[in-house]
């Protein structure tokens, strides 16, 4: 009851203060704005791996939401939510053809959901806001495995709860194991195959966050999302973590609620991006900084083959390099804090013995068969945009289940494809995700995306006075009783009501 409260609170000072926006906002975030440092270097905690039983031809996995408690180093120990686990869940291995069946208990003692961010599944087993989980039901799902091999992840999707379920702890990865017949990668998990849910936190010295006992974060950190000074990997500070003298693949998954990355490593090498968050590109894109939004995931080859052995390599976020692309005008200097006009680190890696298995980078991947403009049969206009203290798509919020404005709620037939023509008329950038389909990139103002943007995305991070258009297929079973989301994946906007829906329904 105590969050509802603070919602409230936070609806009136919308209503109070809602010209705030247009002002400086240096002064909004009163009180506690700024958390304690805290020092990393820690283990790199790996996430186990769950690859679940086989019950009748289904593949069955057993999770639990449940209340912990975790010292991150801030002087005291941290309320935490997790999923079978104190903080964060287990990653879960599925394979491509299988059925799948999801037992996810939940022992908290409020209502919460799971959704499985980049999978394509049945609307009734999304795990949206319109499939909540009781405190102490059993909310029991079945899908059939259908996608490439692909980094997905989960978390709750709570109405108005997301981004402080998720901040409290609960979200973990989803792996759709190799193909047999693709190129080698390295597959090895925990060991050439790491995992990295990359998240900040504001913590203070008594170990709460602007999420806990009930509170909400001040207005200004509800519009420029909830961001903090200490960065978590796996749910340990800028820990250092240990790779092979080899070839390496990272599973990065941007976990924050709010915060943009722009990774790069301390040497500045290059490295490989294999896939984004559909599954594979085309072929390896080489690069020195990879940009991850909010709910983005991308895979990458790092070569540590030439690196002494006990040599120590860091990854860092060059944020102020891409400041520019995130931020523009008033209202973007307000939102932006200081670790976004600048450089930090995000963990460290020694260099250890020989890989399991020496492999080199590959060449090619995956063909992807672009989707051509001309098999839309309608465009749908998106504008995302902020004003009067809040956030909105096509001027509207969704702020109740029950009723969704038609300018955010769309019916539309299974089997068709669509022309999403994103825009942002804001001052800073907001990701786009979309439920149930991997889409394409048409082109961002005009011009064809980038290699690396140019596969399989269900995120799309849509720069400030940018346009963004992308082709969507919405294949699929037909189900009027339950829809699809569309949203911001900076999680306090979603809680805003800068989200809509879609039903898959009879052509
Ligand atoms: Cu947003």
């Amino acid at each position: 009851m105590a969050d509802q409260i603070g919602r409230r609170t936070f609806l009136e000072a919308v209503g109070a203060v809602g010209l705030s926006l247009v002002l400086p906002l240096g002064v909004a975030g009163c009180g506690r704005a700024d958390g304690v440092d805290i020092a990393g270097g820690g283990q790199l905690p790996m996430p186990p791996l769950l690859e679940g039983e086989l019950q009748g031809g289904v593949r069955l996995f057993r999770l639990r939401l449940q209340t912990g408690a975790v010292d991150f180093g801030a002087g005291a120990p941290t309320a935490t939510y997790g999923v079978s686990g104190a903080y964060l869940g287990p990653t879960l291995k599925l394979r491509r053809g299988e059925r799948v069946r999801i037992e996810v208990t939940n022992a908290l003692d409020e209502t919460t959901t799971l959704h499985w961010h980049g999978m394509e599944v049945p609307a009734r087993s999304d795990g949206g806001p319109y499939q909540t989980i009781a405190a102490g039901a059993t909310w029991t799902t079945e899908f059939d495995v259908t996608q490439r091999p692909l980094t997905a992840w989960y978390h709750p999707h709570q109405m108005h709860a997301t981004a402080r379920h998720v901040y409290m702890g609960m979200a973990g990865l989803i792996v759709v194991e190799d193909d047999p017949g693709t190129p080698a990668l390295p597959a090895s998990y925990g060991i050439d195959d790491l995992p990295l849910v990359i998240q900040d936190r504001r913590f203070f010295a008594d170990g709460t966050h602007p999420y806990s006992n009930g509170q909400h974060p001040a207005m200004h950190d509800m519009m420029a999302g909830l961001k903090g000074s200490t960065i978590l990997v796996n749910g340990a500070v800028v820990p250092r973590g240990v790779v092979p003298r080899g070839l390496t693949r990272l599973r990065v998954l941007n976990g924050s609620n709010a915060r943009n990355y722009n990774l790069g490593f301390g040497d500045d090498r290059g490295f490989l991006q294999i896939a984004s968050d559909g599954g594979l590109l085309a072929v390896p894109v080489a690069m020195t900084r990879l940009l991850l939004a909010p709910g983005e995931r991308a895979e990458l080859l790092v070569d540590f083959s030439a690196d002494p052995t006990s040599g120590v390599v860091t990854l860092r976020s060059y944020s102020g390099e891409a400041f520019a692309a995130l931020f523009t005008g008033q209202m973007g200097d307000n939102l932006a804090d200081a670790l976004d006009r600048g450089s930090f680190d995000v963990a460290s890696f020694v260099i250890g013995g020989a890989p399991p298995r020496a492999l080199s980078a590959p060449t090619q991947l995956e063909a992807i068969a672009r989707m051509a403009e001309s098999s839309a049969v309608r465009t749908r206009q998106l504008v995302m945009s902020m004003r009067m203290g809040s956030v909105f798509i096509n001027a509207a919020r969704m702020t109740e289940l029950a009723s969704v404005p038609a300018a955010i709620s769309y019916d539309i037939p299974a089997g068709d494809t669509e022309l999403w023509v994103v825009s942002n008329t804001s001052g800073m950038a907001h990701p786009l995700h979309i439920h149930h389909r991997q889409f394409q990139l048409l082109d961002i103002d005009g011009v064809a995306p980038p290699p690396a943007l140019a596969g399989w995305k269900d995120t799309v991070l849509v720069g400030p006075n940018r346009v963004v258009r992308l082709l969507v297929s919405f294949a699929g079973v037909a189900d009027r009783e339950f829809p699809y989301m569309f949203h911001c994946h900076i999680l306090e906007h979603e809680d805003d009501g800068m989200m809509g829906r879609f039903f898959i329904v009879q052509p």
